[in-house]
């Protein structure tokens, strides 16, 4: 597995969110766990069935349809209302062997009603807010390649079921070459038969185009006064467009997603939560998109936990934006490949050129989210790495060092011809990167900026180097060392930071000192909370770095190279005397 090729992860629900932690910190990593499998679940085994009117069904027969044929064999009852199902142990089995076609429990979902009840995601004060009578209306593109029968289908019904008619011109349907056999003329067949002409319409890629360009291709046969984009593994919440249209029609320069609700990939739950906590999105200076907590200002600015409310960048799948201004603003860059990078492309570039973003927290929409990709990358190429190179250069000004610092494998990767992308951007006279920091994402933090020192973290004796380890750093992980690296600028896992509010920092991650107990106590990289605390340090040029709830000091000795780090008791020894690579006059 590629390392640098991360899956966009579903935002947290507030059960995963410890009562500590608290609103004011960053999102824990997901853990798929949180979701109560037994409450409410209603189980495919024999003396559950009655409960669901399900006939028993003899074990050999089982064991002919655990296959994915592309043909439903729903049970009634099972998933109603955004349910989780449970398994049995024997269809478990079936259920593992069919998941990597997927890289969600297909055995479930064929067997869970294409037009299933889900549970009401919105908060109550939704209920409240009127929406006009004549809004503009919306072509609905879904584009997919060998997307599983009943989720491609579900994500079709759920749009037909919870979408009032006038509004939904059309369902653009766009297949980027799926190979699957019966999303060919089967799915022709089943659309004719069961759904209304004149709203779908059906378009082939004569070659695999990837997300970016497919989604183009269904925006240049579309005819509603606004794009709605949906990945194929869907299923909208109640009245989810109405609350997108509104915004449209009040600024159509504002590009609007909807909530994204987790549909579990396991049990098919649609994991509702009480509609009042939700993140925004931003992103890492690797290059990925992130959730991150709505700020202070932006929590006063919009004056209701129900408005519209502004977001750095997006997940990317699910939006809305005027169709006009698509165009205008740049539509896509058609030079991108595969999956991954556009959704940061199209954040910076609508905020740089005169839009904006916003969640619209009345809308939601439930999106399986899938820990790998289920489909190939023609060449195995890191489509996301190049796009991501595509998207820094012609949006990111100076601060695409930031993200070289962290993939140095790109800096001479061949990303093509992006003339005409810095032309749009000069024809649109958009603003800088540097703008778009200063004012879209004044909260992000920047290694050289607001810092009393940067760069890697020597200790002279051993030449040890504050280090940490690649570990994940979505985990809280403990703080290493490693020999100290000497190229300049290719060494991601070594850079810190003594930010100006004393915090000893990577990115999002700040050394906090957990066990306050044991003689050798370790030093943790955990989310930045900014209160100070335990993660404040201080330290002055090539002196010890003092952690100054416990009042003790960062040392090498007692550990090695690609080992923990610990915090000791401060004795000016050698062992605790640290250089940052700079230091700056604040
Ligand atoms: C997220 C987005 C996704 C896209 C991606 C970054 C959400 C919920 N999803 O990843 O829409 O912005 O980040 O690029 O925000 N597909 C094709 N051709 C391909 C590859 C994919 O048509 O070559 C389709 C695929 O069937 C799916 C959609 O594109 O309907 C998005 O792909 P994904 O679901 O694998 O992406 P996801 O949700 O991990
Ligand atoms: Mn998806």
């Amino acid at each position: 597995e590629n390392n640098n090729h991360k899956n966009v992860l579903p935002p947290p629900s507030p059960a995963e969110l410890t009562k500590e932690s608290g609103k004011n910190n960053q999102r824990l990593k997901l853990n798929r766990s949180f979701v109560d499998k037994t409450k409410s679940a209603v189980r495919m085994s024999n003396d559950h069935q009655k409960e669901v009117g399900l006939e028993h069904k003899p074990e050999d027969e089982l064991q002919n349809t655990g296959l994915d044929d592309g043909i439903m064999k729903v049970t009634p009852g099972l998933g109603e209302v955004g349910r989780p199902v449970i398994l049995n142990q024997k269809e478990q089995i079936l259920a593992d062997e069919l998941f990597s076609s997927a890289a969600f429990n297909v055995y479930i979902s064929d067997r869970i009603s294409l037009n299933r009840s889900v549970p009401d995601a919105r908060h109550p004060l939704c209920k409240n807010v009127q929406y006009e009578n004549n809004l503009p209306t919306a072509s609905i593109v879904i584009i997919f390649t060998n997307e599983m029968w009943s989720s491609l289908l579900r994500t079709i019904h759920s749009v037909m079921n919870r979408t009032p008619s006038h509004l939904l011109h059309e369902i653009i349907l766009v297949d980027d070459l799926s190979t699957l056999e019966y999303l060919k003329g089967k799915l022709e067949n089943y659309l004719k038969k069961n759904l209304p002409k004149n709203k779908i319409k059906l378009l082939r890629m004569k070659k695999r185009e990837g997300l970016i360009r497919a989604r183009l291709a269904g925006a240049q046969i579309a005819t509603g006064d606004v794009l709605v984009f949906l990945d194929s593994h869907c299923e909208t919440n109640f009245m989810w467009l109405e609350p997108l249209l509104q915004r449209i029609k009040e600024d159509r320069k504002t590009v609007v997603c909807p909530i994204i609700d987790v549909i579990d990939d396991k049990t098919l739950q649609y994991v509702a939560s009480n509609g009042e906590y939700f993140q925004i999105g931003g992103f890492t200076w690797n290059g990925h998109f992130t959730w991150i907590e709505i700020p202070e200002w932006e929590e006063e600015q919009r004056k209701s936990v129900v408005a519209p409310t502004k977001s750095p960048t997006m997940a990317g799948g699910l939006f809305a934006i005027d169709r006009n201004y698509f165009w205008e603003i740049g539509s896509y860059d058609e030079g991108m490949d595969v999956w991954g990078g556009e959704n940061l492309e199209m954040a910076f570039r609508v905020w740089m050129c005169g839009g904006s973003l916003e969640i619209i927290p009345c809308s939601h929409v439930g999106h399986i989210f899938r820990s790998f990709h289920p489909y190939s990358f023609p060449g195995n190429k890191d489509t996301h790495g190049i796009n991501t190179v595509r998207t820094v250069e012609v949006w990111m000004d100076e601060y695409k060092k930031y993200f070289y610092m962290h993939r140095p494998d790109l800096r001479h990767v061949n990303y093509g011809d992006i003339t005409k992308r810095l032309e749009l951007r000069d024809k649109l006279q958009c603003k800088d990167f540097e703008w778009y920091l200063e004012n879209i994402y004044p909260q992000k933090f920047t290694f050289d900026q607001n810092v009393f020192a940067f760069g890697i973290v020597r200790n002279p004796v051993s030449n040890l180097c504050l280090d940490n380890l690649n570990r994940d750093e979505d985990k809280s992980e403990p703080l290493g060392l490693h020999h100290c690296k000497s190229q300049k600028g290719v060494v991601m896992n070594q850079v810190f930071s003594l930010s100006a509010s004393n915090e000893l920092r990577q990115e999002e991650n700040c050394a906090e000192v957990l066990y306050k107990t044991s003689k050798y106590q370790k030093v943790m990289m955990v989310k930045c909370h900014g209160r100070g605390e335990g993660q404040e340090w201080h330290h002055m040029r090539g002196g010890p770095i003092i952690h100054r709830e416990t009042g003790k000091c960062l040392d090498v000795a007692g550990s090695k190279a690609t080992k923990d780090v610990y915090v000791t008791e401060c004795k000016g020894t050698h062992s605790q005397i640290w250089w940052f690579e700079n230091y700056l006059n604040m």
